[in-house]
């Protein structure tokens, strides 16, 4: 930011200007939306100045610049994160307080930018934000859906999906460009002219670019995330519209903004959908076209692409990149397909985010043929090419196979470094989807263990903890996170403990006065808080956390004079429209609740709660209040995780499994800080060949056997006493993620849990020592990792 920064007047100032001369309001008649967009528009004309410097550095230096091509970015809310980041919060409520508003009502106004479904989208965003903080110049390239994320509600218990509309009301964050459009085709035939292969296409839209400044800590730099939108080549038609028939007129328009109306909910079955498809091309021939373009604006020689170029391909999504590349590169500019390949690989490069065989795309060749004819042969080609290179390659490294293109190999071909996102998914990725392609390409995998951006997930979400680790240590750990090391040797001191606690008790309090307004229950500040927040899926294993809880509850009841440890259940995140099972874990959860919640017997020491609609904003409300971080994942199926780093900084050690980041955060936090239970990777998939090994784990736990029969005999839903039979069945007989097999050792580890709280001090030290010790995983730290291994891009700060 420029040397002066503003005072609450100069800020005050630049409010009204904005509500008189961007809203025309008069402060009489402003709406809460109306001191948003002015405070917005007031903070974001402090952005442009760094925004432009780091332009003309990123230009004046000839630096190498990097492009995230992601199809989500979970950005969340950006008042109070650009306002902390310019450091101006303070300023900000204080200028706002003149005006008789209150900052917080107003930064709660704000939607929440949910242009994503979750682990993927959310750390893209953190990504950005590391880069802006650390000079990095880069640019992230996405699609401007119009609607995001659905919204869930319950009616009954059960989710209800409805549309997403944050852009109903004005963004105040971008500049849109107008003249910033690019032509992308679809369909039709290639022909052969003199040799050269020509495309022509049938269809075709307009992609428009919206850009959002994101502004790193303390103002210094500022990159940019450019989202398109899509938009007709010709408005409507005028012959049609004059005939009278205005629906039909307006039928090109709306075919072409299909392609960014909605953001694919579903982060796991493969979608099979042609419009997905098109939303995949449609943001990498926008991304790859305007690359180009800026590249050459400043370069003669395209063959030294890679010098200048890094593109990171946020999981298969934007696999297409390298086709595209390929296809200007030896269409337009009449390079040699070994040569453009060759240039393709030194610039590409594909992040791995899953290993489940259900969330690996592919497409039929047919499909692919259809919509992208010259985009097949090329593929087609890169596969014969591969082929050639490596004549005895296994089938299965094929890029087709069995008229399917696999985007995983594709991705993985087409790039000079794969990574996963984990030490133990890494390994994951070279032993099993990519292990043939691994030993044709030994070196080509490199490990980038995730991490979050403590701006975000300390500085603003938790401004209690904040203060003390400043007061204590002082500044400079927002962006040098390893420095909360410095909290250690304050570890065994009762004061610090003190503080700690109480810092930790106030966000508890304000958590509850936030439950009570929402959802009317009243929560005691002194239970455990124990929370799972996301998506809702088998192998993230909500099942094992609510059939343990119903355990407990029924214990409680048998004991109620007994001297038990309060706890109360959180339960965060949505599940895909389309996923039953999920949404059957979910009505049973709300079911359970509904019982737990108005039990007499059990004296409110245990709640279960399922507050809707989780987002980064509920994250951010729900973390700094949490005490204990469920991470129970089969082993083996979550890659890394982001939540788990979010809440051990924040002070709220994990249950878990060791399955993606959790074992990193266990090594670092250390054995003693960290509630370990379940079968290891290697042990599940032995597991899985025991014939009937859910039935033997149930047979040997009485316990599980007796929350199965109150689930058998409806008492959660005595309306409807079958309505979990066929979850039930599921247990039973096709368990694949093993929730029979790993309870007893769940319920274990949960009764250590509870001895653990009883030790007041000794659960402060072990809240505290997270905090202390999870410095490694800032965002930070991945991004040089990134930048080190795989982009060959130097900061410019
Ligand atoms: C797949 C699909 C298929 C078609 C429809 C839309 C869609 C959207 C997303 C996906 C893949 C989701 C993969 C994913 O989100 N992985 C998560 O990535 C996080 C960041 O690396 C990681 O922490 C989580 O463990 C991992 O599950």
């Amino acid at each position: 930011m420029s040397a002066t920064a503003p005072t609450a007047d100069d800020l005050q100032a630049a409010i009204l200007r904005h509500l008189t001369f961007t809203l025309g309001k008069d402060a009489a008649h402003a709406s809460r939306y109306d001191w948003r967009m002015a405070l917005s528009y007031a903070l974001r004309d402090l952005i442009v100045e760094p925004w432009f410097s780091a332009t003309r550095v990123t230009y004046g230096e000839d630096r190498k610049r990097v492009y995230y091509l992601s199809l989500e970015f979970l950005i969340g809310r950006l008042l109070e994160d650009v306002s902390i980041n310019l450091g101006l919060r303070d300023v900000s409520a204080k200028a706002l307080a003149a005006l008789g508003q209150d900052l917080g009502a107003v930064i709660e106004d704000e939607p929440d930018a949910a242009l994503g479904n979750g682990g993927l989208g959310r750390l893209a965003a953190c990504f950005m934000e590391s880069m802006a903080t650390m000079g990095v110049p880069a640019m992230g390239y996405g699609i401007r859906y119009e609607h995001g994320l659905f919204r869930q509600r319950f009616e009954a218990g059960q989710q209800v999906e409805t549309p997403e509309d944050w852009l109903k009301q004005k963004h105040p964050w971008e500049f849109e460009r107008p003249e910033v459009v690019y032509e992308i085709g679809f369909k039709g035939h290639v022909s052969d002219e003199g040799g050269r292969r020509v495309w022509h296409p049938s269809e075709s839209v307009v992609a428009s670019a919206h850009d959002t400044p994101i502004v790193g800590w303390q103002g210094r730099w500022a990159n940019t995330l450019r989202l398109w939108a899509a938009t007709p080549t010709t408005m409507f038609d005028l012959d049609r519209f004059n005939a009278g028939d205005y629906a039909a007129a307006a039928e090109p328009e709306a075919l072409a903004r299909t392609i960014s109306r909605v953001l694919y909910p579903d982060d796991t079955t493969e979608a099979g959908k042609e419009l997905r498809l098109k939303q995949e091309y449609f943001l990498v021939s926008s991304a790859v076209q305007d690359i180009l373009r800026r590249y050459r604006s400043g370069h003669g020689d395209i063959r030294k692409l890679a010098d200048h170029v890094a593109i990171q391909m946020n999981d298969t999504h934007p696999a297409l990149a390298g086709p595209e590349l390929i296809r200007i590169l030896v269409d337009h500019d009449g390079l040699a397909f070994d040569e453009a390949a060759r240039i393709a690989e030194a610039v590409l490069g594909y992040t791995n985010h899953t290993l489940l065989p259900e969330a690996l795309e592919r497409w039929t060749t047919w499909m692919i043929g259809n919509v992208l004819p010259r985009h097949m042969e090329i593929i087609g080609a890169l596969d014969a090419r591969h082929a050639a290179a490596h004549p005895c390659r296994p089938p299965g490294t094929a890029i087709i196979e069995n008229d399917q293109v696999k985007m995983g190999e594709l991705a993985f071909i087409t790039s000079h470094k794969v990574n996963g996102v984990s030490a133990l998914h890494t390994e994951l990725v070279k032993d099993t989807v990519f292990a043939d392609l691994h030993a044709l390409h030994p070196g080509r995998i490199v490990n980038q263990t995730n991490g979050i951006t403590p701006r975000r997930w300390l500085k603003l979400a938790n401004p209690a903890l904040s203060a003390l680790v400043t007061d204590t240590i002082g500044d400079g750990w927002e962006a040098d996170l390893d420095r909360l090391e410095a909290l250690e040797p304050h570890l065994d001191d009762a004061g610090f403990l003190d503080a700690y606690g109480a810092a930790k008790r106030s966000n508890k309090v304000a958590l509850a006065a936030w439950v009570k307004d929402e959802m009317g229950e009243t929560l005691d500040p002194e239970a455990i808080f124990d929370v799972q927040i996301k998506r809702v899926h088998e192998y993230k294993r909500q099942l094992l956390n609510i059939l343990e809880t119903i355990g407990l509850w029924h214990r409680m009841r048998a004991a109620p004079q007994d001297d038990w440890v309060p706890r109360v259940k959180i339960f965060g995140g949505k599940a895909a429209p389309g996923y039953a099972v999920a949404k059957q874990i979910i009505r049973l959860i709300n079911d359970v609740g509904r019982v737990v919640n108005a039990d007499p017997a059990i004296k409110g020491r245990l709640k279960v709660l399922y507050p809707a609609n989780y987002n980064v904003s509920m994250a951010e409300r729900l973390i700094p209040a949490s005490d204990l971080s469920e991470q129970i994942s089969t082993a083996g199926k979550e890659a890394s995780g982001t939540g788990n780093m979010k809440f051990a900084l924040n002070g709220a050690p994990t249950i878990g499994t060791l399955d993606g980041a959790n074992v990193e955060i266990r090594d670092r936090v250390g054995a003693d800080n960290f509630f370990l239970f379940g079968m290891t990777a290697p042990e599940v998939v032995a597991r899985r060949n025991v014939p009937d090994h859910a039935r033997q784990a149930i047979e040997a736990s009485e316990d599980l056997q007796v929350v199965l029969q109150l689930l058998a005999e409806g008492r959660f839903s005595p309306e409807e006493p079958e309505r979990y039979h066929g979850l039930l069945d599921q247990l039973w007989n096709h368990d694949h993620f093993l929730v029979a097999s790993d309870y007893a050792s769940y319920a274990a580890a949960q009764r250590e849990v509870d001895s653990a709280w009883r030790d007041r001090a000794g659960w402060l030290r072990m809240a505290a020592a997270n905090t202390a010790r999870v410095g490694f995983f800032s965002s930070d730290r991945t991004i040089r990792g990134y930048m080190k291994d795989i982009w060959s891009v130097k900061a410019a700060l």
